[in-house]
């Protein structure tokens, strides 16, 4: 038995690398969260791409606060072990009735992290379903071999390099459907994927990744990490300031500086400059 989860639980996320819906806020919680984010959006020349997709957590102390919830990490805990950082967080927006998509990809294989460990805690902020695009797994291949990828940098893919694997059996995979305040948790290498958003609301997903402070970044001897749980024995990873309040000028400018360093993990090995950020 862990903090959180039962052994058959773990069991389960061992075997198939993912955890079904489970609550993490209630909607009462997420309609402010979720108008703050709108607001953002709003005065930032709407939908968010670049940069502000990215560790905002830096930005909103509101988030900052999220993604340190005390159930959350006990879940994330129960995965990685009791030392816990936050390596990003990662807005997934599907306008409504929009062809954005997302191919079938292993995060492992582009962000230069040396673990196995990295877990991402998906957070619904509006219904995820099959009609709006859920996310879809393939379980059990974060135990296979690392799967082959192309690059496509397709227009509606909303992966930076638009990669994809191909030759995924469809049959096999799992829709998992998140209602508004839950969260869905899935493992570093597992295959995965989305639909268009084919429903009348935009479908807002939260994907906060969390690692433990052993781990290395092969990509760039720059980057930062939240420390939310625990004590980070390794300095791999320089400390991200926790904002005091909304657009703190330190974490705001500390979020500035990451800008570059997600450039050049994102995009190793390539001539970035040559493609959309
Ligand atoms: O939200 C989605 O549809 C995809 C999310 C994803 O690829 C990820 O969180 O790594």
């Amino acid at each position: 038995m862990g903090k959180h989860l039962t052994e058959e639980q773990i069991l389960r996320f061992n075997e198939d690398g993912y955890l079904p819906a489970f609550p993490v806020a209630s909607p009462d919680q997420i309609a402010p969260m979720r108008s703050k984010l709108e607001e953002f959006e709003k005065d930032n020349g709407g939908v968010l791409r670049g940069s502000n997709r990215f560790k905002n957590h830096l930005l909103f102390k509101w988030l900052s606060d999220f993604i340190r919830t005390p159930t959350i990490l006990d879940t994330v805990e129960d995965i990685i072990g009791p030392d816990i950082l936050v390596w990003s967080t990662d807005w997934w927006i599907k306008e409504p009735r929009s062809s954005q998509f997302v191919s079938w990809h292993q995060d492992s294989q582009y962000w230069g992290l040396d673990t196995d460990k990295l877990v991402t805690v998906w957070v619904a902020l509006s219904p995820s379903t099959k009609a709006s695009g859920c996310m879809r797994v393939l379980p059990g291949s974060h135990t296979g071999p690392d799967l082959q990828h192309e690059e496509t940098y397709h227009d509606d893919n909303m992966l930076t390099r638009g990669q994809q694997i191909t030759g995924i059996d469809e049959d096999q995979a799992v829709n998992l459907e998140v209602d508004t305040g839950e969260a869905t948790l899935f493992a570093f290498r597992i295959a995965h994927a989305s639909h268009p958003n084919q429903t009348d609301d935009r479908r807002i997903g939260l994907a906060i990744r969390y690692i433990p402070p052993n781990t290395r970044q092969a990509h760039s001897d720059q980057d930062s990490a939240a420390l939310v749980r625990g004590t980070d024995r390794f300095g791999s990873f320089e400390p991200e300031p926790e904002p005091r309040y909304d657009f703190d000028p330190v974490a705001v400018e500390f979020h500035r500086k990451t800008e570059e360093v997600r450039r050049q993990i994102l995009y190793h090995g390539t001539d970035w400059k040559s493609h959309r950020t």
